[in-house]
């Protein structure tokens, strides 16, 4: 406890540092220089990790008492040849024992299931709006064609349902789902929608990673949320335009969540599917872990890390293996502040042989591509409702952006400081895969050598993403900070 506190106040006092700074109009890495002794990560964590310009509330700490819960598999439907149905619903949830909390749910209460599919799929998905206001289903990092990305054009009213169609052409990874309506996304992921979406290839199916579904292969989608007195979400109550924030942590909607494990390699799909809250994981043992996945596939090589940082909508694959690990210590996943997310449980039995291979990928980003020039500038400004891309907010009546299917370019997306320093937005584009080029002219950090669709991209940070879509139509590009996707921060991509 008493090492929470006394971060909490050497991050407070960095983020009067990293103010100054700005004001001085220093480069970034000076800052951290200035600060001397700590990680170098570390500290740009705490510098810039704020997620708001207001001090960001801790999260408590997951007392453990509630074992895991791990989202059901969707089962496959073949009467009608529709494979798969996911219907929007209202539902109250048992998150606190013995109190019912009004939530939303896709095929359930709170949460969704998770949808497996593989490449080469055919896929038909029969969508069911059943809440009392307009919802969209939005397949997020799934390269389908706009009029199936389910985008703010796609709204389905209470009681509409519409079947879409698509062919999964991309590789092993993990999505997920959420609905992206006009001006309410915000709020409807806070009441709970959102589910997985796993994809499966050749490839993954003959690397011998860990594939026991919620065995050793274990979903983890972090939200943090508030609680109001009645135990409810209160979503108007706890709304911070800038970002909303929890104290209280859901994973996979399990209050005090622990994870029960046997001593062998487990793979921990993370998903950070919070509102606007960013994560830095690590080992309370200070242990190192591999990440083998970025948001839309393997990397090339497992990379080792020690902490490994998301921002809203970003997933990574990592595996921890418990098999190396001392388990006559406390085990848990930790955040930057030091809180407890998940405790681990380790059992005696020794669990399943799977291993890491040195080849998982073969992920390139040409020379070519890193030759062309910069064709679409994106600027993202601004704070709490006065959030703007390239000085504008998103107006569904305009395109601000066309590329033709097929073909690369590079988008240069550049985050401008605010008299206050600015904040991390992080930056999603619909209907594709990307590759980071560079990050301030440097190269991408290891675990960002993989397909991404969301990027955090720090005040004042210059970053270069080459993107190709595979099919036609209008995209949305947008901050995932929902509030602040909600107060007009994104923009359209029309590929023609
Ligand atoms: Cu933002």
């Amino acid at each position: 406890m008493g090492i929470k506190i006394k971060i909490a106040a050497v991050a407070i006092s960095l983020l009067v540092i990293g103010g100054c700074s700005t004001n001085n109009s220093q480069p970034a890495e000076e800052k951290d220089h200035d600060i001397g002794e700590m990680d170098h990560s570390t500290m740009s964590d705490m510098m810039e990790g704020h997620m708001s310009h207001d001090e960001v509330t801790s999260l408590n700490d997951s007392t453990g008492e509630n074992e895991l819960k791990i989202p059901s598999m969707l089962e496959r439907e073949d009467e009608n040849s529709i494979v798969y149905t996911v219907r929007a619903q209202k539902g109250k949830t048992e998150i606190f024992d013995g109190t019912e909390t009004e939530t939303y749910g896709y095929n359930g209460s709170f949460l969704g299931p998770m949808l497996r599919f593989e490449k080469g799929d055919k896929v038909k998905i029969r969508t069911i709006n059943e809440l009392e206001e307009a919802t969209t289903f939005h397949w997020h990092g799934l390269e389908v064609a706009a009029d199936v990305d389910g985008g703010p054009h796609d709204a389905l009213k209470p009681g509409e349902e519409k079947v879409i169609e698509f062919e999964v052409t991309q590789e092993a990874s993990t999505l997920w789902f959420h609905p992206h309506p006009k001006g309410k996304t915000a709020e409807q992921v806070y009441n709970g929608l959102a589910g997985l979406i796993y994809i499966e290839d050749e490839n993954s199916k003959s690397l011998g990673l860990p594939t026991d579904y919620g065995k050793n292969d274990i979903p983890l989608i972090f939200q943090d949320r508030t609680f109001d007195d009645k135990k409810q979400l209160n979503y108007s109550a706890a709304k911070n335009e800038d970002g909303t924030i929890g104290d209280t942590l859901l994973i996979n909607g399990t209050l005090n969540p622990k994870l029960t494990v046997n001593k062998e390699k487990v793979r921990l799909r993370l998903l950070n599917g919070s509102n606007a809250r960013n994560y830095t994981f690590k080992l309370n043992t200070g242990d190192s872990f591999v990440q083998i996945a970025t948001d839309g596939g393997y990397l090339n090589e497992p990379v080792n890390l020690k902490e490994v940082t998301l921002t809203p909508s970003e997933r990574a694959e990592i595996v921890v293996d418990f098999s190396q690990l001392n388990t006559e210590n406390d085990l848990a996943l930790i955040n930057e502040e030091g809180s407890i997310l998940l405790p681990f449980e380790v059992s005696d039995q020794s669990g399943a042989i799977s291993r890491i291979p040195g080849e998982m990928n073969d992920f390139s980003l040409t020379e070519e591509e890193m030759k062309l020039p910069v064709t679409k500038k994106v600027e993202l400004f601004g704070m709490m409702d006065m959030v703007t891309i390239n000085g504008k907010k998103f107006d569904p009546e305009r395109i601000d952006l066309t590329q033709q299917q097929g073909v690369t370019e590079v988008w240069e997306i550049y985050n401008k400081p605010d008299m206050m320093g600015g904040m991390i937005h992080p930056f999603h584009i619909h209907g594709a895969q990307f590759k980071i080029i560079s990050r301030d002219g440097e190269e991408p950090p290891e675990n960002e050598r993989g397909w991404k669709d969301s990027i955090s991209i720090k005040p004042d940070e210059r970053v270069k993403i080459a993107i190709q879509f595979k099919h036609k139509g209008v995209y949305m590009f947008h901050c995932h900070i929902l509030e602040h996707e909600d107060n007009g921060m994104m923009g359209q991509v029309k590929v023609e």
